[in-house]
């Protein structure tokens, strides 16, 4: 059994997959987004899956850890950090570029590589699983529910992109009528109960209406505004002040600890963040202050599904509450917050999902969401197998793009419609 378990080869994939015309404070997505495919093949002839960001900076460092790989065993998942610490080479990430635009707070190189190393420690776990023919809830110590609840992920849209780019059959959604519209589709198609609109677009009182619009259409629902940040102290207790009847909670008004701290003592309305608090260095200050009474995890950028057990331990530790974020992804990764997620006893609040505006994916079967929730599979590992002709399109799609896709950039498409944007300072209101 041991040696069915050292890892053979790592197939690294990186693809291009299309994405609506979503809008937030930095700009709006591209018609495509890029992703890493990440397939750890055992000795034992079993493959594992995982997924993160694909553009350039998560490929880089990605190629030497999936090179330095074959030989180990898939069950030494600790040993994957000091791995990558010795083989990723420091990666460039205090140039600003780390994060698209910001919108996930803290660039740091650890944090770049931690974003690497869990797309290979989830491959692992899926690969041990299967194995084990075990499900990887079994491996973090077992599920204690067995579904899990997603909310609704509301954007402010376009119908198309200006450049062209693929139609996904969604209408624009610009003003209150259109947010409610979007949000009565995503209560028919998936049943979600929660609604979290996309905020930082438009001026304050704009979303203050949507958010307004939604209570009156969804009497006594969950409800959550994230402008990622862009808001002033006196904004956000402005709009706390507004709203703190309707809300479940407001995500990262203002930017950086110190601002949220400061908007956290002045209003009832708990804060949530996906944005200040993003590693654990940043815990102590952010905890020690009161700065937020949720956050987000996300196994993605706290370095896969055990370190965002750990963080849930902490939150536990301090009394604070904990729900799931999420950006552009695949089955493979919603599998893997799925999974992890069944296992947090304290994960008191739906978890973020951009999925459902995916229109292609690269697992076989795409999952379903009833009445707001995904079942937690108990197959083998994630529960997911790859369609390689999807991912061998998808890849094609990749190599063939002439680089303007191959690295999110908000701002860019959004200076296809408006050549004078940029990427706006904060607060901006
Ligand atoms: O996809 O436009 C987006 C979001 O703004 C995303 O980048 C954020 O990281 O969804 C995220 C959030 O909750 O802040
Ligand atoms: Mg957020």
């Amino acid at each position: 059994m041991d040696s069915e378990l050292l890892v053979e080869e790592v197939r690294l994939t990186p693809i291009l997959i299309p994405d609506p015309p979503l809008l937030n404070t930095q700009g709006v997505h591209q018609p495509y987004a890029p992703r890493l495919i990440v397939e750890v093949v055992t000795r034992g002839g079993v493959s594992g899956l995982g997924e993160t960001y694909g553009d350039t900076r998560y490929l880089e460092p990605a190629r030497p850890l999936a090179e330095a790989l074959p030989g180990r065993s898939v069950t030494d998942v600790n040993g994957l950090f000091a791995l990558a610490r010795q083989v990723c080479g420091e990666p460039s990430a205090t140039d600003g570029r780390v994060d698209a635009g910001g919108l996930r707070g803290a660039q740091t190189a650890d944090k770049l590589r931690l974003s690497v190393v869990s797309a290979f420690e989830v491959a692992c776990l899926d690969a041990l699983g299967k194995t084990l023919g075990l499900p990887v809830h079994a491996l973090l110590g077992g599920k204690v529910r067995d579904s899990v609840e997603y909310s609704a992920y509301l954007f402010y849209r376009w119908a198309t992109h200006p450049d062209g780019g693929e139609a996904d059959g969604w209408d624009a959604a610009l003003d209150p009528a259109g947010v409610v519209a979007q949000a009565r589709r995503f209560d028919r198609m998936y049943g979600f109960r929660s609604f979290k609109l996309k905020g930082g677009v438009f001026p304050p009182e704009r979303e203050i209406a949507a958010i307004r619009a939604l209570a009156e259409a969804f009497p006594g629902r969950p409800l959550r505004l994230d402008p990622n940040g862009a808001w002033s102290v006196e904004t956000s207790l402005a709009v706390a002040r507004e709203l703190k009847d309707v809300l479940e909670y407001l995500e990262d008004p203002a930017s950086g600890t110190e601002p949220m701290a400061e908007v956290a003592a002045r209003t009832d309305v708990p804060l949530a963040t996906n944005m200040c608090v993003t590693t654990f260095e940043e815990v102590p200050e952010a905890f020690s202050r009161d700065a937020v009474r949720i956050v987000l995890c996300d196994h993605h950028y706290w370095g896969g599904l055990h370190r965002t057990r750990e963080l849930a331990a902490l939150c536990r530790t301090y009394g604070v509450g904990l729900s799931m974020h999420s950006n552009t992804h695949l089955g493979i990764s919603l599998a893997a917050m799925t999974q992890v997620a069944a296992t947090l006893p304290d994960l008191h609040h739906a978890c973020d999902t951009h999925y459902p505006w995916q229109t292609e994916d690269v697992v076989t079967v795409r999952p379903v969401f009833r009445d707001g929730r995904l079942a937690v599979s108990d197959a083998p590992g994630l529960g997911v197998e790859l369609d390689r002709d999807r991912l061998a399109a998808l890849h094609r799609r990749w190599l063939d793009d002439d680089g303007t896709m191959r690295d999110r950039d908000d701002a860019a498409a959004m200076r296809v419609a408006d050549p004078d944007w940029r990427t706006p300072d904060v607060p901006r209101w």
